[in-house]
């Protein structure tokens, strides 16, 4: 409730920021990010079917500088907004405005569906499907749980000009996706600093690099050739109590180029306190040390969580043209809710946050 009633107060506040922007700066809008929200939109990876040029132009804060294809005007058209790999805040809200320049486009519309994907191989989910939105208003999504979405995709159909077929190009004046402004302000935060790590290695490596924030300081966590390893080349993080995960992120080396082309295969499983055995969340993945070096897993559908207290990994195998490779995690996120502890009694959990790492 608590959440609502700032949610309430910020929007509140945004709206009044807003017009009194508007008021003073005509048709620049949002240039000022919204209460408790910024927008992240400009820093994605964004694939046009046409017109590369004029991407900077979604970003401007101006809504009569659009992207609209070059030459011919294909349709339908779809702009995908691939999230930076480094955001790991989930979005809230997504805004996507066109231009009309006069009255006699007041009642132009087109088709207008929002997708995302959740993870970068995902089907393409469904947030909003608009049949004919009038072309000066703002399209808006708001997400009833924040998620972690990987790409947000814009499909443009069918310009009409009230019930007219209209002879318009697609384009997208402004471009907007809001996550969350801190990571107090987000539902999710990463759990694992707080998890034990242990591996098959025994203490080999420093534990406390795989669970640093740090991409660049790595987990060798078994001093030796992968083909020496006896049994699975695993490493566990235990969180000592079942907490809500939404998601898990996994990291390996990144290298600008990989002479000895690493190949990673592993598996991610997850144990609730009271099971016996490992469930497989994550089923023979793969990742490199170049361009697929981080990987994220959601764990519930859509979002959700599920609840777990500990994970493994385990590696499965690495291909190499340069040897037996050592097996090696740069980073392993748990991203889930902060909870207070509910069993007082809990003395393992207050331990490991005492002692970890000693
Ligand atoms: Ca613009
Ligand atoms: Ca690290």
């Amino acid at each position: 409730m608590k959440r609502i009633v700032r949610k309430c107060f910020m929007a509140f506040l945004a709206l009044f920021i807003t017009l009194s922007f508007v008021s003073t700066h005509g048709i620049m809008v949002n240039a000022v990010e919204e209460g408790g929200l910024v927008d992240i939109a400009k820093h994605c990876d964004v694939t046009v079917p046409q017109n590369e040029g004029a991407i900077s132009n979604m970003f401007d804060g101006n809504t009569q500088t659009i992207w609209s294809p070059s030459s011919t005007a294909g349709w339908p058209a779809t702009v995908t907004f691939k999230l930076p790999a480094d955001n790991t805040k989930p979005v809230e809200k997504i805004v996507i405005r066109f231009k009309i320049e006069n009255s006699s486009q007041e009642n132009w519309n087109m088709d207008v569906k929002l997708g995302y994907y959740v993870n970068s191989v995902t089907d393409e989910l469904i947030a909003k499907d608009v049949k004919g939105h009038m072309l000066k208003n703002a399209f808006e999504f708001e997400f009833d749980e924040p998620i972690n979405i990987s790409h947000a995709l814009v499909t443009m159909a069918n310009p009409k000009n009230g019930d007219s077929q209209a002879g318009f190009w697609p384009q997208i004046a402004e471009m907007e996706i809001y996550v969350a402004d801190d990571d107090q302000e987000s539902n999710l935060s990463n759990l694992a600093s707080n998890a034990v790590i242990t591996s098959c290695g025994n203490g080999a490596g420093n534990a406390s690099n795989l669970v640093d924030g740090n991409y660049s300081s790595l987990y060798v966590f078994y001093n030796g050739g992968m083909s020496t390893i006896n049994g699975e080349a695993w490493v566990q993080a235990d969180l000592g109590r079942d907490m809500s995960i939404s998601s898990l992120e996994i990291a390996f080396e990144k290298l600008a180029s990989d002479a000895n082309n690493f190949g990673f295969t592993y598996s991610i499983y997850g144990m609730k306190t009271t099971d016996t055995d490992w469930t497989k969340l994550v089923a023979s993945a793969t990742a490199n040390r170049t361009d697929n070096s981080v990987n994220e897993h959601l764990l519930g559908v859509d979002g959700a969580t599920v609840k777990y207290s500990k994970f493994k990994i385990v590696i499965e195998s690495i291909t190499s043209t340069g040897g037996d490779p050592w097996p090696a995690i740069a980073e392993f996120k748990i991203f889930g809710k902060e909870e207070a502890v509910q069993d007082p009694d809990n003395l393992a959990w207050q331990k490991t946050y005492t002692y970890k790492y000693q």
